[in-house]
């Protein structure tokens, strides 16, 4: 037996997995004109910031490498509210490519969101390795939406980010929308929920925000029309000095934005993560 086992395929699991093909099979899971403004992209892209924005840099636990998003009691902590939904349409390609981590597919998943919209490219790479329950992290590591600058900062800085990086990975509040039924906060950004851009900055900075007159939680919305929502989060970056430079940064200068945005969520997605020192890294060409 023991010559048998010296013949066994010792290639490791993250090896035996073609990402361009996967990359490929998540992009034809975005559309589906039954569910929300028609895309899976925005919830993609939340999955992924989620699954890695658990990160500490002192402790060096959470991010993306375990996916213990996935498990209970992580997947039920509050900020997750609604993550199920992209969990369960990625699910069939975690059957189609058994060798794939979940962590690597959370993750792909949303460069594929941000690629698929029109946003930049960003580099990903592979050998996230799944862990169990017992490595889910403690519930509020991920943003207090209803918060201001000074706790913005403290859950951003405590990952390793700096002022102009938060600026720019809040620039995905561009894409998709909030849901009564998940966070309690309601209504879409801007016009064009579905494509990535640098609206979340022009929209911040153009508009007059007042408060909604509702029932539910404290958030604003624009004054001609009501149809788009500012967070009480989002509104800090206004209002914060330091983040506001970024923010007219950002909204003059949109190649900036997706230059800043792209290394910033790269970097988001690795928070943790130690990969095998052969991973290569991708580029991946967004499809036609
Ligand atoms: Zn969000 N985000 N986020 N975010 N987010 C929501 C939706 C989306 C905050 C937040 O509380 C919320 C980042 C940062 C921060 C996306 C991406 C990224 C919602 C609405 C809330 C409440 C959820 C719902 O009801 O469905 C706060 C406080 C943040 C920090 C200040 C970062 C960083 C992101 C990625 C880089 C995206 C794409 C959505 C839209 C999801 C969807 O389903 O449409």
């Amino acid at each position: 037996w023991y010559f048998y086992s010296k013949q066994q395929d010792e290639t490791p699991a993250w090896k035996k997995v073609n990402y361009q093909n996967v990359y490929k099979d998540i992009a034809d899971l975005l559309e589906d004109e039954n569910y929300d403004d028609g895309s899976y992209g925005p919830v993609f892209v939340r999955l992924a910031w989620h699954a890695s924005g658990t990160y500490d840099k002192k402790t060096r636990t959470g991010g993306s490498a375990g996916a213990t998003i996935r498990h209970a009691p992580e997947s039920e902590h509050g900020a997750n509210a609604g993550l199920n939904v992209a969990r369960r349409r990625l699910e069939p390609l975690k059957q189609k490519y058994r060798n794939i981590s979940y962590g690597d597919l959370y993750t792909l998943a949303g460069v594929v969101g941000v690629q698929e919209l029109g946003g930049p490219t960003v580099q990903w790479r592979p050998g996230r390795s799944d862990k169990q329950a017992d490595a889910c992290t403690p519930d509020g590591r991920l943003p207090d939406a209803a918060q201001g600058a000074d706790h913005v900062r403290d859950i951003f800085y405590r990952m390793g980010f700096d002022d102009r990086e938060i600026a720019a990975l809040v620039g995905a509040h561009a894409l998709g929308r909030c849901h009564t039924y998940r966070s309690g906060f309601d209504g879409p950004w801007n016009a064009s929920p579905t494509v990535f851009t640098n609206f979340f900055y022009t929209e911040l900075l153009e508009n007059t925000w007042v408060p909604k007159k509702w029932d539910g939680p404290k958030q604003f919305v624009d004054k001609p029309t009501g149809a788009f929502m500012m967070l009480p989060a989002d509104m800090a970056f206004k209002t914060d000095p330091r983040f506001r430079t970024y923010i007219e940064l950002y909204a003059r200068d949109q190649d900036t934005f997706f230059n800043d945005f792209s290394a910033a969520f790269a970097k988001l997605l690795e928070l943790g993560v130690k990969f095998p020192e052969d991973a290569p890294t991708y580029r991946f060409k967004p499809l036609d």
